[in-house]
């Protein structure tokens, strides 16, 4: 674990590593979190009094589960469910679920912590939350992955609600899962209610959810590019991971007249020099949300370079928008986008950098967004998805891209207003963590020891 300069931070890391053993992905996500608030908290006393960060790195319940289900061929199969319920002070709790073999509390527990701050600073009324399973949906057949998904609410029902716990998607749940998730709970619950978010058009979801996470990272990137009189158009953009995020991301950075140039999975990336327009990227959604293939047949459909268990980062690019899962962009890769050079980089996935690239990118005075505040699109209009439920009417996708552009541009200005240093450079990340904490540190001090 990093050590901090401050002595503070690390005492209270050494408090939580203790009571958390093992949860590496936890210890850096609070970490960060703690760099940037312990000082803040110093200066105001009534959150140190109240013990407001402490109680904060305890999440209100945890749930750990069995998930029971038939395969194919009628063997049994048993996987691990989750639910962290972190904090409800200003909302009912909201996060996704992620369904990936490498889930396990640690991976869950930082994603839930994040999710309170960017929740925060959405403006909306919604507490923090994450889930899943270490299912991997890989190579498995609709039927199974519906089986599954049906176990997993057969638990998980009793404990969510639309006015109490609002799942939705992250990696390994899209469209698919949550149709699955959602007519089991109708089933057992007997009610159509707004229990998740992410649904299809049909049945409560709202119009531009989807595409909510991407394009509120080029919302977000547009506005820290602006503050030094730039903007996408004519810039080569390098994005990694080919999912929601990723393809949402693409599609905005090119209706902004950028180039988009990699799109990257698990197994390797691809490098289109001439970038992946939109009828290239209609493949790459056919490819990946039908198909469920790799990434690599897009290189021998259009014939350019693919690298085979390689990240995109030492490709030149002007901005880089990190979009596939946590600590994907490490220190080298860090120096080397600088050194190519870089200005701009904006996380769509939670947690993409890790702390020895932040660290690089802050020193080099690079803008820099961490992702509580560039991919709080998602669950922005997860909140606006909660609000049309509840009027039982649905917004217009202008008025819901609206309200996603205005709600990035808000988030912005909590972040310049909190992390803006003498020098003029904005430390994005001091400002979310600042941002996002206060609005809950005060309602936890006016609802008393809860
Ligand atoms: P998807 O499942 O749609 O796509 C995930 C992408 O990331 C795939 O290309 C996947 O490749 C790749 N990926 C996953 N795990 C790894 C890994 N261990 N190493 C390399 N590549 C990996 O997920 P999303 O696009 O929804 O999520 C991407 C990121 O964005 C996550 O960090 C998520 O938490 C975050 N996020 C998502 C939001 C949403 O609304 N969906 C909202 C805010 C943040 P492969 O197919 O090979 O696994
Ligand atoms: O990390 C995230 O913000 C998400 N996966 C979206 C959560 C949501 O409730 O829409």
């Amino acid at each position: 674990m990093e050590q901090s300069q401050n002595p503070q931070v690390n005492e209270f890391m050494t408090k939580v590593i203790a009571k958390n053993p093992g949860e590496v992905e936890f210890h850096q996500a609070v970490f960060e979190v703690a760099e940037s608030l312990i000082p803040y908290i110093e200066e105001h006393p009534k959150y140190k009094k109240g013990k407001i960060l402490e109680r904060m790195v305890e999440p209100e319940r945890v749930l750990m589960f069995r998930i029971p289900w038939l395969d194919d061929k009628g063997e049994i199969q048993i996987n691990r469910g989750f639910r962290i319920q972190m904090n409800s002070a200003i909302g009912p709790y909201k996060g996704g679920l992620r369904l990936h073999p490498t889930v396990y509390l640690g991976i869950l527990k930082f994603l839930a912590f994040e999710q309170v701050f960017k929740n925060s600073l959405t403006t909306l009324p919604m507490g923090g939350s994450k889930g899943g399973s270490d299912f991997d949906p890989k190579g498995k057949s609709d039927s199974e992955v519906m089986h599954f998904c049906q176990s997993l609410m057969t638990e998980l029902y009793r404990h969510i609600g639309p006015n109490l716990d609002i799942p939705a998607g992250d990696i390994g749940v899209g469209g698919r899962e949550i149709g699955f998730l959602f007519g089991q709970y109708k089933r057992i619950k007997n009610e159509f209610t707004g229990v998740l978010t992410g649904k299809g058009l049909q049945w409560g979801g709202s119009l531009i959810r989807p595409e909510a996470t991407g394009y509120g990272n080029v919302y977000f990137a547009k506005e820290m590019l602006a503050t030094k009189g730039f903007d996408f158009k004519g810039k080569t953009v390098s994005i990694s991971g080919s999912g929601n995020v990723a393809q949402f991301a693409t599609q905005k950075a090119t209706h902004l007249g950028a180039k988009v140039i990699t799109l990257s999975d698990s197994s390797g990336f691809i490098y289109d020099p001439k970038g992946i327009d939109a009828k290239k990227l209609a493949f790459v959604f056919e490819l990946k949300n039908i198909k469920r293939g790799r990434i690599k047949e897009y290189a021998t459909k259009y014939n350019v370079e693919y690298y085979e268990g390689h990240r995109p980062w030492g490709i030149k690019c002007d901005i880089a928008l990190p979009c596939a899962t946590q600590n994907e962009l490490n220190g080298e890769e860090a120096k080397i986008l600088i050194d190519n050079g870089c200005i701009c980089v904006s996380e769509g996935a939670n947690m993409p950098c890790t702390p020895e690239a932040i660290n690089l990118f802050h020193e080099k005075k690079i803008l820099f967004a961490p992702g509580k505040a560039s991919n709080a699109g998602g669950v922005s209009v997860s909140g606006l998805e909660m609000t049309q439920n509840s009027m039982r009417l649905p917004w217009a996708s202008e008025e819901v891209d609206k309200k996603l552009h205005e709600i990035m541009v808000s988030i912005h200005n909590t972040c310049v207003k909190y992390g803006k240093g003498d020098d003029g450079y904005v430390n994005y990340v001091k400002g979310a963590n600042i941002g996002g904490f206060v609005k809950v540190a005060d309602a936890m001090l006016a609802q008393g020891t809860v």
